[in-house]
């Protein structure tokens, strides 16, 4: 499978619970803008048939090397990005993992309920990624207390391992190549911006600025045959800017990141 593959196969999955995504896209290339997509991220469960030393040797059949390792602490979720040997315009991948063993015994109760669904003689290949939940649903008291003590393991414990969010790269583009005019734009079209500890993530000085919407909302019915509405995916924007040498910062920032994953949690 080739990465363009790959990536389609992404953005057809993220769309079809993520809508707002295909409106954004279309709303800058209305605006004469050509998307060019910076990464895109995946959320799994530690020490399972498919946490993070089981998903990247799948990427790296895809031609991806690991590129950082990064810890949050309170959200209790280790990561790693990746990048790609040799295809410098492919996005970059961000892959997080919730360490079960952390949580709550209630919590981790429930969580083991679920991950031991996932079958043993799973083939990982790569439309793992396009999967969804390997799991049945929770029932709609064990998703409430899940997101008491982590909006994450509510979230994948619904949705699923498919992509989480696609990147605008704002320095990409020819006219909207700045975050500030970026998300006015975003706000005159009504979609939700996350704000958690202000708009604009980061700052130019840390060659990083991120941005992204809320998630949008689906129905889902639960174990217990409640029907609720939960989080979806949601889009992000990122300005990078070149280093001392002169070369397109490409790493993540752990006090960006700590916000963004805050865009799927439950308003
Ligand atoms: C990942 C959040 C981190 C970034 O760009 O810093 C991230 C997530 O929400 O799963 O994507
Ligand atoms: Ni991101």
């Amino acid at each position: 499978m080739t990465t363009d593959q790959f990536f389609t196969q992404l953005w057809n999955d993220y769309i079809t619970i993520t809508p707002q995504a295909e409106a954004v896209r279309q709303l800058f290339v209305e605006h004469g803008e050509e998307v060019i997509n910076d990464h895109v991220a995946f959320r799994t469960f530690s020490n399972t048939p498919v946490d993070l030393s089981h998903l990247q040797p799948v990427i790296e059949t895809l031609g991806y090397e690991a590129a950082g390792e990064y810890r949050f602490e309170q959200k209790k979720l280790n990561a790693k990005s990746f990048r790609h040997q040799t295809e410098e315009s492919a996005p970059k991948i961000f892959i997080s993992e919730l360490q079960i063993h952390e949580l709550s015994e209630p919590a981790q109760k429930i969580l083991n309920g679920l991950t031991a669904q996932i079958p043993g003689n799973l083939t990982l290949d790569p439309s793992i990624f396009w999967h969804g939940r390997l799991w049945n649903m929770p029932t709609s008291a064990e998703y409430s207390l899940l997101r008491e003590e982590s909006e994450y393991a509510a979230w994948l414990s619904t949705i699923g391992i498919r992509v989480n969010h696609f990147t605008v790269s704002i320095e990409k583009l020819k006219c909207y190549n700045d975050i500030g005019a970026v998300n006015t734009l975003l706000a005159s079209q009504g979609f939700p911006l996350n704000s958690v500890g202000g708009e604009i993530k980061g700052s130019p000085e840390m060659l990083l600025e991120q941005s992204s919407t809320m998630a949008d909302k689906i129905t889902l019915t639960f174990q217990d045959n409640k029907e609720e509405t939960v989080p979806s995916c949601f889009y992000e924007f990122a300005k990078r800017y070149p280093d001392a040498d002169g070369k397109l910062f490409q790493g993540f920032i752990e006090g960006n990141a700590d916000k963004i994953f805050e865009s799927t949690n439950a308003m």
